[in-house]
């Protein structure tokens, strides 16, 4: 497939900006070859410079639920630009947004809008940390929280991809701070609770981990975190960045039954905007300035037009017939998958929760970082080099999870399944 006009795009990006990229796991380093520039988007299909098309499984990382330019979400951001951009006042429509929040996700009494993942991440161990006078946090190898200093430690996502999972420049007295486990391990957790749980302010969980590829926990593991923390006083937050409003409206937490300490927010609650929240219940929060003494801040925090994208997405999404179409979608394109693979003789691990979707080359199952680093991550490369060839955009990196929208269709779900059969086909030279 010819790339000319994105490789050129890349060597430019290269003499301006760090590395070409704004953000590490777009670069391709972990599938090899020049990344693929896009210019437009619209409902399942993303365009690239060159103008080949592909049905996109990525969705900005997660975000967009209701495909790219859904026109209610891009009529929405219209309007409210159309009134100003940013006020640096209180608007109602971050009210509008905090309602609509707290009404699908009930452990959220009051809640704080950031601009990101990472500042809801960070601002909510802060939280923590005050809240409980501890200083230790727990993580999970594998897990990513973004890119705040206490997480880069065995972190996932971008930071697992490119081999740096405990970046340098995190200064030791913060990473002593952070206890990683292994995901799934209810031994690891009873010890380490054991031994510090006195000191341990809160455990962050992706409660379905999506930095790792897609894993799930075993039956019970959560119900775990959420006993000892209790038990030990130390917060449980479920960072819900990736599965909020993603794997069912209120998240993992509706689905498993559990109820958080805090919650934190993303992605989907911004529609593609940039938008991240934290919250939780009101006896927490009330510790936040003004009110209290933690701070926390933010120029952009409640943008107007995020706002606006927010709540346009969010009132979609609060039809739940979107949900049992979504999984619907999700079933069939991994019942085709594995329907090829196993045609194909391809030792394969498939996950899928929600609209959320990962498949690992592998004869084991995939429940933690180790069994996830074992999968055959060359034939990734090689599998999604041949997809997007064929006009399919999967994520540029194993260790993370794919996503399918409301926009994507049956034909879509085929195209794809066809495109893996003659993908495999031309990778281990059978044929059907
Ligand atoms: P951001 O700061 O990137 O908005 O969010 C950080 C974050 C926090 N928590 C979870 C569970 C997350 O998945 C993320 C961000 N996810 C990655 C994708 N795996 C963002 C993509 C990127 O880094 O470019």
């Amino acid at each position: 497939m010819r790339l000319e006009r994105s490789i050129s795009a890349f060597s430019r990006a290269r003499r301006i900006i760090a590395g070409g990229v704004n953000s590490p796991v777009r670069a391709f380093k972990a599938v090899g070859g020049s990344p693929v520039f896009m210019k437009a988007g619209s409902g399942s299909i993303l365009r690239d410079v060159d103008d080949h098309e592909y049905i996109d499984y990525v969705l900005s990382w997660g975000p967009l639920i209701l495909g790219h330019a859904h026109p209610s979400v891009i009529k929405a951001i219209q309007n409210a630009a159309g009134r100003g951009i940013s006020f640096g006042t209180p608007t109602e429509a971050e009210s509008q947004l905090g309602e609509l929040v707290c009404a699908f996700v009930p452990s959220i009494e009051r809640v704080r809008f950031v601009s990101s993942g990472t500042e809801a991440t960070m601002s909510a161990v802060r939280l923590a940390r005050a809240y409980t006078g501890r200083d230790k946090i727990v993580k999970f190898a594998g897990c990513y929280h973004g890119h705040g200093d206490g997480f880069l430690v065995a972190a996932g996502s971008g930071a697992l991809t490119n081999g740096v999972p405990d970046s340098p420049g995190i200064p030791l007295g913060v990473a002593n701070d952070t206890l990683v486990l292994p995901f799934n391990d209810e031994g690891a957790l009873r010890e380490v609770f054991a031994r510090e749980g006195e000191r341990i302010a809160a455990v962050i969980v992706e409660p379905y981990p999506g930095n790792m590829g897609f894993i799930l926990p075993r039956e019970g593991y959560l119900r775990e975190l959420r006993e000892v923390t209790a038990r030990f006083g130390s917060l449980l937050i479920f960072d819900e960045v990736m599965t909020g409003f993603r794997v069912a409206p209120g998240g993992a937490q509706e689905r498993e039954g559990i109820v958080p300490d805090l919650t934190t927010l993303g992605k989907v609650l911004g529609g593609g905007m940039p938008v991240g929240a934290f919250g939780g219940r009101w006896e927490i929060m009330s510790k936040l300035s003004p009110d209290g003494p933690v701070y926390q801040a933010g120029t952009l925090s409640g943008n107007p037009l995020a706002m606006a994208s927010g709540i346009a997405t969010l009132r979609i999404l609060q039809d739940r017939s979107v949900y049992e179409r979504l999984e619907t979608t999700t079933r069939n394109l991994c019942v085709g998958l594995r329907e090829v693979f196993e045609h194909h003789s391809i030792p394969h691990f498939m996950t899928q929760r929600g609209s959320m979707l990962c498949t690992f080359f592998t004869s084991e199952p995939v429940v933690d970082l180790q069994t996830a680093l074992r999968s055959d991550v060359t034939l990734y490369a090689r599998y999604f080099h041949g997809m997007l060839d064929r006009g399919v955009y999967l994520a540029p990196s194993q260790f993370e999870a794919g996503f399918v929208s409301t926009a994507h269709t049956q034909a879509d779900v085929e195209h794809t399944v066809a495109a893996a059969d003659v993908t495999l086909a031309s990778l281990f030279s059978t044929v059907r």
